[in-house]
């Protein structure tokens, strides 16, 4: 297993001393390479499950803003299969077994293929993107995943011309997930065009680890310059298809949610603004920017449309 070189470390990561050398034990005693040592992290209960880094370049795509706290992003989360309170899926979500996982890649493909999760950590480079994650509730994050761009999977299973989407299913188990709020299990869409996009990541990490549960382990989707809800988190099934699929938010409440989410200050949600946001660990209101201020790079894919009506 390789560590960050020091020059690659955050501060924000910079661990004490008793737990890196805890973890420094742990890597001497797996003896095994990183993808190996994930699939043994997994396994083991409490307090050896911080100990996981994963190898990764920095992006270019990274945002240069501070980071969040690592406490606020891995304990202040939505993930409503745990619970709708903010620190629910922290308390709740080691209750799913992310080993062992699979990832089935589904319809208008040339391949279709199942692929297992070790097999995808090693599927492409592993990138930290930096990113400014923002909420539909106007509270907003800045993150350093660790993932692929989506489009790396997607070439691998060669779209055929006719698929025009892509579906996200999520994991659902009503054994330890909750059974009420919405339609189970929680899935999202995007356009293949978004979805092939170079921002569209799959995160496998987030602050140099393995994702922690509660942020969508092993595998969830991040693309940042929609509302956060789009993200879907411990995705089981990717399905490409001709049609605009069904999400959950939109079937939830149509008006509400709309298929694309873009981040737009201009759209009011129903019941709220969309044009400031309150990033978790400050006080003070900053304004939102068209699409997450990812304008540069994505405007383009929306040229043409009523942003007003394809919310
Ligand atoms: N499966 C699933 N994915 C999900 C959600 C969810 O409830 N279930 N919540 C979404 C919402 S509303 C947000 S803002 C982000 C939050 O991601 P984070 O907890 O890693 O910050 O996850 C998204 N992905
Ligand atoms: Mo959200």
């Amino acid at each position: 297993m390789l560590i960050h070189k020091p020059a690659d470390v955050l501060p924000s990561e910079i661990t004490p001393r008793s737990l890196f050398e805890r973890r420094r034990d742990f890597l001497a005693r797996s003896g095994a390479g990183l993808v190996a040592g994930a699939a043994l992290w997994h396994g083991l209960p409490g307090a050896a499950r911080a100990s996981t880094r994963l190898q990764s370049v920095p992006s270019a795509l990274s945002t240069t803003e501070p980071l969040t706290e690592r406490d606020a992003v891995t304990t202040y989360n939505n993930f409503y299969e745990f619970g709708t309170d903010k620190a629910d899926p922290a308390r709740n979500a080691h209750k799913m077994a992310v080993r062992p996982w699979t990832v089935n890649v589904e319809g208008l493909v040339g391949k279709p293929r199942r692929f297992d999760i070790d097999e995808l950590l090693r599927l492409a480079p592993l990138e930290e993107r930096i990113y400014r994650l923002r909420c539909v509730e106007a509270w907003s994050m800045v993150v350093p995943w660790v993932g692929f761009p989506l489009a790396a999977l997607l070439k691998e299973v060669e779209p055929l011309g006719s698929a025009k989407y892509v579906e996200f299913v999520t994991h659902y188990d009503p054994k330890i997930m909750i059974r009420d709020v919405i339609d189970w299990p929680y899935t999202e869409g995007l356009r293949l065009d978004e979805a092939m996009h170079p921002l569209t990541l799959l995160a496998v990490g987030v602050y140099g680890e393995v994702l922690p549960n509660q942020n969508g382990a092993p595998l969830r989707l991040v693309v940042p310059w929609k509302y956060g809800f789009k993200s879907a988190k411990s995705i089981v099934t990717i399905r490409l298809t001709e049609k605009e699929p069904a999400t959950a938010w939109n079937k939830f409440a149509p008006q509400e949610y709309g298929f694309y989410s873009n981040v737009n200050p201009q759209v009011r949600h129903p019941r709220w603004t969309q044009a400031t946001e309150r990033r978790i660990g400050e006080l003070r209101k900053r304004p939102t920017q068209m699409f997450n201020g990812y304008a540069d790079q994505v405007a383009s894919l929306y040229q043409g449309m009523d942003l007003k009506k394809f919310y």
